[in-house]
């Protein structure tokens, strides 16, 4: 009878050992499956950046938003390349964030008190055609890119 109480005991210590040793191993797998569902995703954002000005701005900020991994800008488009992970931001919102700094993101228009702080030429907006820079604006670009815009490509009359 003391020998069956042992037998039973010992059974007892086998099998919440087999039970600790499952968990364990359950544990990883649930989180590889996790890392395998990727969050990271791509947006590409139409801005109305006109000059270098407007892009070193972009860069100085963009790629620090939350959420963003990569970052890329086409002076010639105006148009932004933004990767991202979904978990921590949407490009709902990073057109927010850009319309905060003064320009357009698609349909999102820049917000009118940032906008009104930006050099003179980078508040105009640049003509469908018409090359990167701020050429074209006088006003602005006094001095041709001397001052107000250092970065804009000036000379183009
Ligand atoms: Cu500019």
């Amino acid at each position: 009878m003391k020998k069956l109480a042992i037998l039973i005991f010992a059974a007892l210590i086998g099998f919440s050992a087999a039970a600790q040793n499952a968990k364990v191993t359950t544990a990883p797998s649930s989180n590889s499956k996790a890392v395998a569902t990727s969050t990271i995703q791509k947006v590409v954002i139409q801005t109305n950046g006109v000059c270098s000005k407007c892009e070193a701005l972009f860069k100085e900020n963009v790629p620090f938003f939350k959420g963003v991994k990569d970052y890329a800008y086409d002076p010639k488009t105006a148009k932004m390349t933004i990767t991202y992970d979904s978990k921590k931001t949407n490009p709902d919102l990073l057109r927010q964030q850009i319309s905060k700094l003064g320009y357009n993101a698609d349909d999102v228009k820049a917000d009118p008190a940032a906008r009104a702080k930006l050099p003179a030429c980078c508040q105009v907006d640049k003509k469908p055609g018409q090359e990167a820079g701020c050429g074209h604006n006088h006003g602005g670009c006094s001095g041709h890119g001397n001052s107000g815009c250092g970065g804009c490509n000036g000379h183009k009359h």
